[in-house]
C-alpha cells in the first residue's frame, strides 16, 4: 500500500491529516482497487429483488473483502487514529428497516464472496427510513440524509422510464460495487427518479404524498395509513420491479440469450411480497417481445423463486383491486388472467389471487407463478407447510423449501469484533475465515481456564467501549461491571419488548422492597417504530419513562439501568451486540420467522434468553438447550390459542397478584408523573384487553427464568464455558451455508 505510505510521510510530519481526510484517502484507495477488481461472469445470472439493503458502513467491510484491512488499520494508527474513529466518519445508508434489509445485505457480500454471478436490485431512498430522535419521551421522526461524498454509489447512465397512467419517469441508476473476500465482484443497482425533490418534505417527516414524480423515492415504507400513502406503496414497488425487469431483460438481450430461454440465464429472488409485481411485469415486457401469454407465464415461473419472512397477516400484502387500477391499469389484464389460471390449478378460494373481497394476495401470485418458495428457519418453513400456507403445500409439495438465514462472519465478527477474531486465529488458526463450520474446534478450549479467561477479558474490553460510546454518543455513563441484557430490533407487539419492560417493573418494585440484586444489571434497548404504529411507540414511551424514573431514584439507580439507544442502525448493532452478555429473543413462540441478531448475539459469546421461536430453536439444538435459556409456550400452543381464540390477557391479570402490580404500574404515579397520560393508559389498556401478541401468557416464567440466569451469571467460569460453546456452534449461521443452499437447491448457477 504504496499510497498510504506516501501520504503517512507527507501528513504526519506536518501533522495535518484529519479523520476526514483518512477517510477520503482509504474510500479512494478502496474504489481504485475495486474498480480493478473482474466481475463475477457465469452463463446464468441471479438477481436479488429487495424492497431493503440494509447496507451498514461500507468502509471496513470493503478493506476486509479487499484483503486490505490490518494493511489500513496500520496506516490509520500510524496517523494517530483508531479504525473505529474513522469508520464513524462515514454515514450508514438508511436503505432498511430491520432483520430483512440486513440479510439482503448479509446475502450478497456472501454471493460476490462464494464467487456467484448476483445482483442487487432496489430503491435509492434519498431519507431512507427516518431518523429516530427521542423528545419528552418519545419517538420523533427526522429525514435520515445519509447520501454524501465520496459515495460508494456511481451514478449510471440508463435510458429506463416507467409509465403510469398519468406520467411518464426517468429512472436515474446508482451502482454499488459489491466486493467478494478475496475474490471478484458483482453490483447492487438502487434506482431513483430523476424528477425526485427533497424540499418538499416538511416538518420532520411530512411530504405531499400524492406528488409521487417529486416522493417516489424519498422514503423507505411511507406511511400508509391513508389511501395516498398506499398509492405510493404501490408506484414504489411498481417503479422498482419495473426497472429491474427492464435491466434483466435488457442483459439478456446483450448478451445474445433468447428470450423464451430466459430461465436458463436469470433467476430472480423475490425478497418478500414488495416485489411481486415484478411478475406480472416481466410477463408484459415478454408479450411486448411478442410472447404469447401462456408462454410468457411458463417462463417467468421457471425464472421467479419467493422468499417468505413472515406469517404476520398484516405484512402479507393484499391490495385492493381497486388501487391496482389507478396505479398500475397495464397489470390488471395480467392479473385477472394468471387468476383465472390459478383457479384451473386449484379451486380452493383460499388459494386465490383476487379475493372474494376484490384484493390481490401478492404472496399468492409468488406461490403459483415461481418455482419456489422458501422460509426462513425450520420452525417458520414447517409453520407455512403445516398451518399458514397448508393449501398451498398440498397443491406444490415440491416448490417449498427451508433455507435458515444467515449473517456474514465478515462483517459481525471480523469487522465489529476484531479482539475476538484474532483470539480466535491464535487458538484455531486462520481456517475458519473462509469455512466457519471450523470454528466448532474451539470447544476442545472448555477445559482450558486460561482460554475461558480471555474470553471473559475480551467481552470486557467490548464493554468498555461500547460504555465510552454511548457515553459520548448520549451523554449516558454505565457501569461496564453490569450484566448488559439486551433487547435491539425493530419495535413490534409481537418481539414483546412489552415483555421485558414489565420484568424491569418488577426488577424495579424488588429493589424498592429491599431486595437488590447481587451485581448491577444494565437493560440496552435499541429500536424504531414505524411511525404510524401507535402501540409500538407508547411502547418506547413505557421504556423512556421507565429509564428516567429509574436513572433518579437515588436507592434503584446504583443496581438497574436502562439505556435506550437512540436510532439504533447497523453501526450502532455493530458496538452493541459484541458488548452483550445476555441476548433477548423474546417473540411469542411462532412469530418470528427466524431472527438474524439472534446469532450476531451468538457468534459474540452472549447467551440467548429466548423463546422456541423461529431460528432461536436452531440456535438452541446447536449450543445446547444447556448452553442457552429456553421459556415460554411453544408454538403449538400458541396456534392453538388463537385457533381457539381462548387467550384472555385480563384473566392472567385478575388471577396473578404479580402480574396485576406490575400492569397496574404503568398507569401509577410514578409513570403519571413524567408521562404521556394518554399514551400510558391506552397501552395499559391494550395490554388488559387485546394483547394481540400474549406477553401475559409468558411473563411469569420469563421472570422465573430470567431471575435464573442472572443469579447464573456470577458464576463466571460456567458462564465462561456457555459462552464458548455458543460461539463454536455458530459457524452454521454464516450467510455463506445459507447461500450455498439457495444456490444448490433454487439458483444453481455454476
Ligand atoms: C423479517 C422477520 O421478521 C425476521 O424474523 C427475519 O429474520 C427477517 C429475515 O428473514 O425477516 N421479516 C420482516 O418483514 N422483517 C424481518 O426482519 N422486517
Amino acid at each position: 500500500m504504496e499510497e498510504f505510505l506516501k501520504y503517512t510521510k507527507q501528513k504526519a510530519v506536518k501533522g495535518k491529516a484529519s479523520a476526514q481526510d483518512i477517510y477520503r484517502i482509504l474510500v479512494k484507495e478502496c474504489k481504485k482497487r475495486m474498480e480493478k477488481t473482474p466481475y463475477v461472469e457465469g452463463d446464468k445470472k441471479l438477481y436479488y429483488i429487495s424492497a431493503e439493503f440494509l447496507l451498514g458502513k461500507m468502509l471496513s467491510s470493503n478493506l476486509i473483502n479487499l484483503g486490505i484491512y490490518d494493511e489500513a488499520v496500520a496506516f490509520v494508527e500510524k496517523m494517530g487514529y483508531t479504525m473505529a474513529e474513522i469508520q464513524d466518519v462515514e454515514k450508514e445508508p438508511s436503505l432498511g428497516n430491520g432483520g430483512l434489509g440486513r440479510l439482503a445485505a448479509c446475502f450478497l457480500d456472501s454471493i460476490a464472496s462464494l464467487n456467484l454471478c448476483g445482483d442487487g436490485i432496489g430503491l435509492f431512498y434519498h431519507f431512507g427510513l427516518f431518523e429516530q430522535k427521542f423528545v419528552n419521551h418519545k419517538q420523533m421522526e427526522l429525514p435520515n440524509v445519509w447520501i454524501e461524498e465520496p459515495s460508494w454509489f456511481t451514478k449510471k447512465d440508463t435510458d429506463i422510464q416507467v409509465s403510469f397512467p398519468h406520467m411518464t419517469l426517468k429512472a436515474v441508476q446508482y451502482d454499488m460495487d459489491v466486493i467478494g473476500y478475496h475474490g471478484k465482484k458483482n453490483t447492487l443497482h438502487l434506482f431513483d427518479v430523476e424528477s425526485v425533490d427533497e424540499s418538499i418534505v416538511k416538518d420532520g417527516i411530512s411530504f405531499d404524498k400524492t406528488a409521487v414524480d417529486k416522493n417516489l423515492t424519498l422514503f423507505l415504507y411511507p406511511d400508509d395509513s391513508d389511501d395516498d400513502g398506499r398509492l405510493l406503496r404501490i408506484y414504489q414497488q411498481y417503479f422498482m420491479v419495473s426497472c429491474g425487469a427492464q435491466m434483466i431483460l435488457a442483459d439478456c438481450k446483450k448478451k445474445g440469450y433468447p428470450l423464451d430461454k430466459l430461465y436458463e440465464h436469470v433467476v430472480i429472488q423475490i425478497n418478500d411480497t414488495h416485489p411481486t409485481m415484478v411478475i406480472l411485469e416481466l410477463i408484459r415486457l415478454l408479450r411486448e417481445e411478442g410472447m404469447s401469454l401462456k408462454k410468457a407465464c411458463a417462463i417467468v415461473e421457471k425464472s421467479c423463486a419467493y422468499t417468505n419472512h413472515t406469517i404476520l397477516a398484516e405484512a402479507l400484502e393484499t391490495w385492493p383491486m381497486a388501487y391496482l387500477k389507478t396505479v398500475v391499469p397495464q397489470l390488471v389484464e395480467i392479473i385477472e388472467a394468471l387468476d383465472l389460471a390459478a383457479a384451473q390449478r386449484s379451486d380452493l378460494p383460499s388459494l386465490a389471487i383476487i379475493g372474494e373481497d376484490e384484493r390481490v394476495h401478492m404472496a399468492h401470485i409468488d406461490i403459483h407463478f415461481g418455482k419456489s418458495i422458501n422460509g426462513v428457519a425450520k420452525l417458520h418453513t414447517e409453520i407455512l407447510k403445516e398451518s399458514e400456507l397448508h393449501d398451498f403445500y398440498n397443491l406444490y409439495p415440491e416448490k417449498f423449501n427451508n433455507k435458515t438465514n444467515g449473517i456474514t462472519f465478515r462483517r459481525w465478527l471480523y469487522s465489529c469484533n476484531p479482539q475476538l477474531t484474532h483470539q480466535i486465529e491464535k487458538w484455531i488458526g486462520k481456517d475458519f475465515y473462509e469455512d466457519a463450520s471450523k470454528l466448532t474446534e474451539l470447544s476442545k478450549l472448555k477445559n482450558d481456564e486460561e482460554a475461558l479467561q480471555t474470553l471473559l477479558d475480551i467481552k470486557q474490553i467490548k464493554k468498555q467501549e461500547w460504555v465510552e460510546h454511548i457515553y459520548r454518543k448520549q451523554g449516558i455513563v454505565i457501569n461496564p461491571d453490569s450484566i448488559f441484557d439486551t433487547q435491539v430490533k425493530r419495535l413490534h407487539e409481537y418481539k414483546r419488548q412489552q415483555m421485558n419492560a414489565l420484568y424491569i417493573i418488577y426488577k424495579y418494585l424488588k429493589v424498592k422492597a429491599g431486595e437488590k440484586p447481587v451485581r448491577p444489571i444494565t437493560f440496552i434497548f435499541g429500536a424504531k417504530a414505524a411511525p404510524a404504529y401507535t402501540i409500538a411507540k407508547d411502547i418506547i414511551h413505557v421504556l423512556l419513562c421507565l429509564q428516567d424514573i429509574i436513572a433518579n431514584d437515588e436507592e434503584v439507580s446504583p443496581y438497574l439501568q436502562i439505556c435506550f439507544i437512540e436510532n439504533y442502525n447497523v453501526s450502532e448493532a455493530e458496538k452493541v451486540i459484541p458488548a452483550s452478555d445476555i441476548s433477548e429473543q423474546i417473540s411469542l413462540a411462532s412469530k418470528e420467522a427466524s431472527g438474524t441478531g439472534n446469532m450476531k448475539f451468538m457468534l459474540n459469546g452472549a447467551l440467548t434468553l429466548g423463546t422456541r421461536d423461529g431460528a432461536n430453536v436452531e440456535i438452541a439444538q446447536l449450543a445446547g438447550e444447556e448452553n442457552c435459556t429456553m421459556f415460554g409456550k411453544s408454538s403449538d400452543e400458541v396456534i392453538e390459542h388463537y385457533a381457539k381464540q381462548d387467550y384472555c390477557s385480563k384473566d392472567f391479570y385478575e388471577q396473578d397478584e404479580l402480574i396485576h402490580t406490575l400492569v397496574d404500574f404503568l398507569i401509577g404515579e410514578e409513570m403519571t408523573s413524567i408521562g404521556d397520560e394518554t399514551s400510558l393508559s391506552r397501552f395499559y389498556h391494550e395490554l388488559l384487553n387485546k394483547d394481540w401478541f400474549m406477553t401475559l401468557l409468558d411473563l411469569r416464567e420469563y421472570i422465573d427464568v430470567k431471575e435464573h440466569m442472572l443469579e447464573a451469571y456470577e458464576d463466571r467460569h460456567a458462564w465462561s464455558v456457555k459462552m464458548l460453546e455458543n460461539i463454536a456452534h455458530s459457524g452454521f449461521f454464516s450467510s455463506d451455508r445459507t447461500i450455498e443452499d439457495y444456490n444448490r437447491e433454487i439458483w444453481k448457477l455454476s
